[in-house]
């Protein structure tokens, strides 16, 4: 198969861990005899110092003209400690989000055996854990109108019920291909916003009669994730909850470096880790490949090369039972390895 993959490395640690997913990419275009093919483009922080745009025309017209996208991650301290930027690098990735149509984030949760002990929960509650969190992606807070001058600041979390459906149906469709079960996570009791995300749920419900839909208010939801991580199969949330509860299911898969994504929508899919930038980082080869490296997998997934993903799963897998790992899952009183040396091993 040919593939033309947009690759945009970003910002922090960005450019060293894309260089794993590439080169694990590699390796699968050559054990399985494919073509792909990378556009890298800039965006972040860098793209702002470039071209004074975090998402320039160039960059979009790169990424509608692939069949994937493969992201990193974006974000800069000088634009968190400046109240007063005008532009920032986060507006790249929501700029992204938005122009490309990429409504569904898809972050799968799960285990890694070996990894458990590094969680802070429970072994017995956490093994076997396995879920996906389906997160909107182009509206609520994020999107709705804002608003900031000296003396007062709003954002406004609005959803169009078109918005809830189009996400619904894919969490729907996601749990009829799993276990069935999806729970809506929403604050309903507080906010007008939650209570339409759950007035649309329950009226799809009677379309999907093996599924089994339960509702859950956001606050208890984080901490049953922690508390009960298996009750779950597909979670579907709002854009905010859907990022805060994210990261917090780090502490079931043992880091932020293990986590994932997938964003669907329109047009080119996009595939990026969970987690941001890590400014502090750059350059120290330390940061973990693997969420990188299991976005690709998630690429290769979704244009049906089952094998190929499997084979990436597999190797990282295989490398965290080999304690090949960076320093924030280091075995205790055990070596760590670099970035690099995590993402050869893979390859080899
Ligand atoms: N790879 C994801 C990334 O770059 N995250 C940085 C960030 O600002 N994230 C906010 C969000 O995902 O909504």
């Amino acid at each position: 198969m040919k593939l033309n993959i947009a690759v945009l490395s970003g910002d922090g640690i960005g450019p060293e861990i894309m260089k794993q997913g590439v080169a694990v990419l590699d390796a699968i275009a050559k054990k399985y005899n494919h073509e792909f093919v990378y556009h890298e483009a800039i965006t972040g922080a860098h793209a702002i110092d470039a071209v004074g745009d975090p998402f320039p025309d160039s960059t979009f017209k790169t990424c509608m003209d692939a069949d994937a996208v493969l992201f990193a991650a974006v974000g800069d301290p000088r634009f968190d400690n400046d109240p007063t930027a005008k532009v920032r690098p986060e507006q790249g990735l929501l700029a992204m989000r938005k122009k490309l149509g990429l409504f569904a984030n898809v972050r799968p949760v799960a285990t890694f055996d070996c990894l458990i002990h590094k969680s802070p929960l429970k072994d017995e509650l956490l093994r076997g854990a396995d879920f996906v969190v389906i997160r909107e992606l182009t509206g609520g807070m994020y999107f709705g109108e804002k608003h900031q001058d000296n003396d007062v600041a709003w954002d406004t979390d609005i959803y169009h019920r078109n918005e809830i459906e189009r996400i619904l149906k894919v969490a729907f469709d996601f749990a009829e291909r799993r276990k069935k079960h999806l729970t809506v996570v929403d604050k309903a009791n507080v906010l007008a916003s939650s209570r339409l995300w759950r007035q649309v749920a329950k009226e799809m419900e009677s379309q999907y009669p093996d599924v089994t839909t339960d509702y859950m208010f956001i606050d208890n939801a984080s901490m049953r994730v922690l508390t009960e991580p298996r009750f779950f199969d597909v979670i579907v949330t709002e854009n905010t909850f859907g990022d805060i509860l994210t990261d917090e299911t780090s502490c079931i898969t043992g880091s932020m470096g293990l986590q994932p994504s997938a964003s669907l929508g329109e047009h080119t899919p996009l595939f990026e880790p969970v987690h941001g930038s890590w400014p502090q980082a750059a350059g120290k080869n330390i940061a973990n490949p693997l969420a990188q490296i299991l976005s690709a997998a998630m690429l290769l997934e979704h244009f049906g090369l089952n094998d190929e993903g499997a084979k990436i799963r597999e190797a990282v897998s295989a490398s965290l039972d080999a304690n090949v790992r960076t320093p924030e899952i280091q075995v205790e009183g055990g070596n760590h390895y670099g970035t690099d040396e995590v993402g050869q091993w893979i390859v080899d």
